[in-house]
């Protein structure tokens, strides 16, 4: 890592990170949407499992009125659905931790190399060892003598650090809320929206999908099976019809029908990025148009796996979109999970969801304390 030695001293550079794999992405083999642990939505809590409100043949019976289920056990499930899919970052952080060894200039490098091979990011990890608040400080002054003390003074510092924003998903004071999703594409954006919509009519509320990206086919047809899984309606357009005309249709239906959530996938690539940008600002105002202060939330899905890079894709759409939160997909498939805390510090938008698989299921709602747990727990105490 002297690399980051001479970048901390100012001499140099961060490498540049890998750029992003950003393929156009086959339609999935997707996995029937059979018994779903789900959700809670605003503030977004960690999500207890709970039954897809599917077919409802019987138009008496009121989803809501489902038994009490044990709560403890659904608690369980969400907290090992994100040990699991931070498994990867924590079996790279874990060893430095857990040998009980007094702290000396080789352990702080140590853990410095650690945190960025996770992806923290060299600002976030200087704060974090040199900081005011840092471990050099607290070891100097003797606050800190053991390498096991040292995992929950990080622990606390993160936790701390990802609590200085809001992490629960805005809502409008009038339904529908609006959620425009934009993202690279391959990022998740639509896998993440069918999470999502899963999660919210699992906690009983109404959700209209928007196929706004119809610049390619196979994207339309990916939303719409994922709407027939759901059970949940969907407003599409022909292919390479104007996205934004999708988008007002699909406002004008929501509204229509009293829907609580209108959640609007976008295309992830056209032509130029400039036309990109500029189509994604008409899908914008449209939305406006027929729902006051929509899009109410606006979301920007980013894949953990491409690092650091992701921060350079986000700042090229920030430059053009309104953010209001990040979903940060595929943690399960990196050992870069510290990537929520560069992000987090780096963009000061909040990580709202993450996510740690390709099941319906997959979706957590950023709680700070059960990820810092979860990455920096011991890599034994698994699932
Ligand atoms: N392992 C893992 N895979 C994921 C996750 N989220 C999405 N994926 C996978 O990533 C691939 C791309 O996902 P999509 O939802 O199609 O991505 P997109 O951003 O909509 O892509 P475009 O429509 O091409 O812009 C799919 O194979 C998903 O199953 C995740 O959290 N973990
Ligand atoms: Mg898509």
């Amino acid at each position: 890592m002297a690399w980051f030695k001479n970048w901390i001293s100012g001499k140099k550079k961060p490498p540049e990170a890998a750029p992003a794999e950003s393929g156009d992405t086959p339609l999935e083999e997707e996995k029937p949407a059979e018994e779903t642990p789900a959700i809670e939505t605003e503030p977004v809590e960690p999500a207890p499992a709970a039954p897809a409100p599917q077919q409802q043949e019987d138009p008496e019976e009121k989803p809501e009125e489902k038994p009490e289920e044990k709560p403890e056990k659904k608690k369980r499930s969400a907290w090992s659905i994100l040990r699991r899919g931070l498994e990867k970052t924590r079996k790279s952080i874990a060893g430095v931790f857990s040998l009980g060894r007094a702290i000396d200039e080789e352990l702080v490098d140590e853990i410095q190399d650690s945190l960025i091979t996770a992806d923290f990011g060299p600002e976030t990890v200087t704060e974090l060892i040199e900081g005011e608040d840092g471990l050099r400080k607290a070891w100097k002054e003797k606050k800190l003598k053991e390498s096991t003390e040292v995992r929950d003074f990080l622990k606390d510092l993160l936790k701390s650090n990802l609590k200085k924003r809001d992490n629960s998903l805005l809502q409008a004071t009038e339904a529908p809320t609006v959620i425009l999703v934009s993202g690279v594409n391959g990022t998740g954006k639509t896998t993440s929206i069918a999470k999502l919509a899963h999660r919210l009519t699992a906690g009983g509320k109404t959700v209209i999908l928007a196929a706004a990206d119809t610049f390619r086919a196979a994207a339309v047809e990916q939303l719409t099976i994922w709407s027939q899984r759901l059970g949940i309606e969907i407003v599409t357009g022909e292919a390479d019809s104007d996205p934004a005309s999708v988008a007002y249709r699909a406002a004008e239906q929501a509204v229509e029908s009293g829907a609580d959530y209108l959640i609007v996938d976008t295309a992830g690539r056209l032509h130029t990025q400039t036309n990109l940008m500029k189509e994604l600002s008409k899908i914008r105002n449209v939305l406006e148009k027929k729902v006051s202060g929509a899009p109410h939330e606006s979301l920007l899905v980013l894949d953990a796996t491409t690092g650091q890079n992701a921060l350079l894709q986000a700042s090229n759409f920030l430059e053009a979109v309104e953010v209001s939160g990040i979903v940060l997909t595929k943690l399960d498939g990196t050992a870069k999970g510290g990537i929520v805390v560069a992000i987090n510090n780096r963009l000061q938008i909040p990580v709202k969801f993450i996510g740690v698989g390709e099941q319906i299921e997959d979706l957590e709602a950023f709680d700070p304390d059960g990820f810092v747990d979860a990455l920096l727990d011991s890599a034994e105490s698994t699932s």
